[in-house]
């Protein structure tokens, strides 16, 4: 039998309820996961912000907080072979294309000298201690890595001009050998 436009209407609309009623339960399924990943999605963004918030207030930026400005923040400096970065606060990285090593991991501020950070626990070096740098915060009118060397193997010395070491803080923290 030859099926008239009213018959193909009505499949085509009893196809079109049947699908859209199919649809529903699984509509709204996804949706409630989705609002659930959204909230977990911001609970998660919630959360790393209060980490970071409770790292930034406990850690220890110098005299009167003098450093604060190197926190978070990324310095380079390129020699022949690597290029080295400060990540403030946090680590020093030696890289080249297709290769980076950890040469150390924030650890504090050298007993005797308060313009001196140290940086350790940075990747494995053969025949010698565990990579590390000792980076030094000389006043100067920007932020900027002025020199790297490796004294001895895979231990490192990283000289970096800030004006944060131009602070009356910093300066009387020098002076008086804090
Ligand atoms: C790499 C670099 C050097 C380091 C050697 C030690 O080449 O990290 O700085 O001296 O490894 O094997």
């Amino acid at each position: 039998m030859k099926a008239g436009y009213a018959d193909v209407f009505d499949s085509i609309a009893s196809l079109w309820s049947g699908a859209v009623n199919s649809m529903t339960p699984i509509t709204e399924k996804e949706k409630a996961v989705r609002d659930w990943t959204d909230a977990r999605n911001e609970r998660d963004s919630v959360k790393r912000e209060l980490d970071n918030f409770r790292k930034f207030v406990t850690m220890d930026f110098g005299p009167d907080m003098a450093y604060h400005a190197l926190y978070g923040n990324t310095y380079e400096f390129a020699d022949k072979e690597y290029t080295y970065k400060l990540n403030g606060f946090n680590d020093v990285q030696q890289t080249k294309p297709g290769h980076s090593s950890n040469l150390g991991r924030w650890k504090g501020w050298d007993d005797k000298k308060p313009n001196v950070m140290i940086y350790d626990n940075g990747d494995r070096c053969w025949g010698a201690s565990d990579r590390s740098t000792r980076v030094t915060l000389i006043c100067g009118e920007e932020h900027k890595v002025v020199d790297v060397k490796e004294p001895n193997k895979c231990e490192y010395t990283m000289t970096v001009k800030t004006p944060s070491a131009c602070s009356q803080a910093a300066l009387n923290a020098l002076k008086n050998g804090e």
